[in-house]
């Protein structure tokens, strides 16, 4: 049976060997369109267990040339206040009829706990921090593409201290100030028992907006991530027009399951390629980068068949 997303028989694409640098681990990136190439702004945890983005790019999406040179990222004015938060996770947005590339990432405040931090860029060598977006706690921070009734939109994950809660929608005329939330309500799954965040840049298509999400669920051993996908609403985009019960990513290849943190695929950036295949990069087991493939066509159809 033809799956909606098919591992790419490269995989792993990026692994800590392939990196121009000893580092533990390369995972979680980001990923866009810029310049005609696919870029990737890779998680890399330095042997020091430091977190760091390193930009690669690829003319294929699938062989990628990865940048020596960390990313030039200041201080935040909320970093300035309680010292430089450790950063991840980042999701880069190219906002239509903008020229500019804003990112969102989770920003761990040592024990002040985790929020959104985001920043903008134009040439992915220097980021300009913008304010902080959130209170501890929430991550997952993910800006749609276009505004929605004249309004930036964004999912995020806000979370209480037992690590519930979902995704939400919230908006904003400023990318500053954030108001109008309103939860997604998922239906029971039993891949999800908490942590459902937004993982890829929301795609639009003609019937709704396209989600790549993940979520958890525990087995005996370990709390195992899950990549599923679905419709939301094109201008309420908290409303649900498909919600397949069924994952569409699950860790069972070695590169998924073994390596810094066990069984988990993790997404935070897809990328649509000129012939129309869709790319989503995935982190395997919080140590390489890994690449899946499908369509916008099959997934959407995915969705509403199931
Ligand atoms: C989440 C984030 C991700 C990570 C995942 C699995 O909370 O920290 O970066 O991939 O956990 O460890």
């Amino acid at each position: 049976m033809k799956l909606p997303l098919v591992r790419h028989p490269k995989n792993p694409l990026i692994t800590p060997e392939d990196m121009p640098f000893r580092c533990y681990t390369v995972m979680n990136a980001g990923a866009t369109m810029f310049e005609g190439k696919v870029l990737l702004l890779l998680r890399v945890e330095y042997c020091d267990r430091t977190q760091h983005f390193h930009v690669a790019t690829s003319e294929d999406g699938i062989n990628f040339t990865v940048c020596p040179d960390e990313i030039n990222y200041p201080l935040s004015i909320t970093e300035e206040h309680i010292g430089p938060a450790t950063r991840f996770d980042m999701r880069i947005t190219k906002v239509e009829g903008e020229d500019r590339y804003i990112v969102f990432h989770a920003a761990w405040m040592n024990n002040l706990g985790c929020g959104i931090g985001t920043a903008e860029t134009k040439d992915f060598v220097n980021f300009t921090p913008l304010g902080h977006i959130s209170q501890p706690s929430n991550r997952n921070g993910v800006l749609f593409p276009e505004k929605i009734n004249g309004m930036y939109a964004r999912l995020d994950r806000p979370q209480d201290v037992d690590e519930s809660g979902g995704m939400w929608v919230s908006y904003s005329s400023d990318l500053d100030f954030w108001g109008h939330s309103m939860p997604i309500l998922l239906p029971r799954m039993a891949w999800y028992t908490k942590k459902a965040g937004a993982g890829a840049i929301p795609i639009k298509t003609p019937h709704g907006w396209l989600l790549i999400y993940h979520a958890t669920a525990p087995t005996c051993s370990t709390l195992n991530y899950y990549l599923g996908a679905m419709l939301v609403d094109l201008n309420e985009p908290h409303k649900i027009i498909a919600a397949p019960t069924e994952f569409i990513l699950a860790a069972e290849k070695d590169y998924e399951c073994v390596g810094q943190t066990p069984n988990v695929v993790f997404t935070s950036g897809a990328v649509e390629m000129p012939d129309g295949i869709l790319n989503v990069y995935y982190g395997g087991a919080d140590t390489r980068m890994c690449l899946a493939q499908g369509t916008v066509a099959e997934l959407v159809d995915y969705c509403l068949k199931k």
